[in-house]
């Protein structure tokens, strides 16, 4: 069957009599638009642990060539724990899954001329008809993975409710799309450029599990191991934490991770149900806390002074440079990049400590 109705039946992807992800049927939901790197094909066919990240930290959220770096690295951590790495981007009218080193270069080199689009949900469609450039966020990177069933994601930050969005309304997609897509998502909680009272409002009205991982409950903003918040659930370890993901997916007997909500199951449980794992900063890279809260408060400030918190999509790449100036030429410059990048190593050491033991669940 050839398909029209190709991204209209992704979320129908199932698996093959041998409990794995049926590939032939995701390629047609696609419509021929999927492309899977070698790895990745070989994984998800052999049901190897496969983990998905995003690109518009590539794209968007990070300096060059710490952006590229930080991929590169990201990606081995993921494998030194037995894990195959999926970078999730849109290149040339083609929804990518795994990535090479020249793709990921095309991504991160601020001097590549083509436009880079910061990919969305709603972006999925537009890029790809205008075969454009494009690295996806928390919410684009959730669909694809999922498109392809996988059921794990690691990132840094993930998007939230802004500050003042009493009056913009500006809510990230991210929240709405792990109402809507299942996935465990591990992250270091949400920078506090956004509001994060509201931001676990949002995340409660959507029904997603908030879990804080060590030992104890506070939801931490990125920087500091505490937002002044606590999840409403706290894991100890790897296991504790597959448990608690594994636990939506009980009535799936096949080996990708995480894979849900087919529609011949009988679920017993809430669906889709996403959880999003908050990891706290390490305590060996100490906070560079009230320094960055300064000129947190001043980019917000900022913000709204310009009119940029009226931008859309724009708003927190601009928040997220906007700070990374304000601490430009300080000892604090250096250090914010390298604890954005320790932090981020740090949820893809935990993710891929999480993925082995759900493989080990699966066996
Ligand atoms: N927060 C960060 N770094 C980032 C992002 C968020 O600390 O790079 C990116 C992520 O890709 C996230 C997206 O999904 O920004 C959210 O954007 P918005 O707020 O426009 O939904
Ligand atoms: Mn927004």
């Amino acid at each position: 069957r050839s398909s029209p109705r190709g991204l209209a039946r992704q979320a129908a992807v199932g698996l093959s009599r041998r409990g794995l992800v049926d590939l032939a049927a995701a390629r047609q939901a696609w419509s021929g638009r999927l492309v899977l790197s070698e790895e990745v094909e070989h994984a998800l066919s052999t049901g190897q642990p496969v983990v998905a990240l995003e690109s518009t930290i590539i794209t968007h959220g990070m300096p060059h060539p710490v952006n590229l770096t930080t991929a590169l690295s990201l990606e081995s951590i993921l494998r030194s724990h037995r894990s195959v790495p999926a970078t999730i981007a849109l290149l040339d009218g083609r929804v990518h899954v795994g990535l090479s080193r020249g793709e990921l270069e095309r991504l991160a080199d601020p001097e590549n001329p083509e436009p880079k689009t910061k990919v969305s949900r709603r972006d999925i469609a537009p890029v790809l008809a205008r075969r454009g450039v494009g690295g996806t966020t928390v919410a684009g990177t959730m669909y694809v993975a999922r498109s392809v069933g996988v059921g794990l994601f690691v990132t840094g930050g993930i998007g939230g409710v802004h500050r003042g969005a009493e009056s913009s309304m500006d809510i990230s997609a991210d929240l709405i799309e792990l109402g809507r897509t299942p996935m465990a998502v591990v992250c270091a909680g949400a920078k506090s450029i956004l509001d994060i009272p509201r931001t676990l409002e949002v995340l409660e009205t959507q029904g997603v599990c908030v879990a804080t991982y060590g030992d104890k409950p506070d939801f931490p903003a990125f920087y500091t191991p505490s937002s002044g918040m606590q999840s409403p659930w706290t894991v100890r370890d790897p296991q504790e934490a597959a448990r608690l993901i594994r636990m939506p997916n009980i009535s799936f007997s096949g080996r990708c991770l995480g894979v849900t909500d087919f529609p011949d199951t009988s679920l017993t449980l809430p669906q889709p149900l996403s959880t999003l794992l908050a990891v706290p900063i390490p305590s060996e890279h100490s906070t560079a806390g009230a320094k960055v809260q300064e000129a947190v408060e001043q980019a917000v400030r900022e913000s709204v002074e310009q009119g940029i918190d009226k931008r859309g999509k724009e708003v927190t790449p601009w928040l997220l440079k906007r700070v990374g100036e304000l601490t430009t030429g300080s000892a604090l410059e250096l250090r914010l990049i390298r604890l954005d990048v320790k932090l981020i190593e740090n949820n893809a050491h935990v993710g891929g400590r999480v993925a082995a033991e759900l493989a080990k669940m699966q066996e």
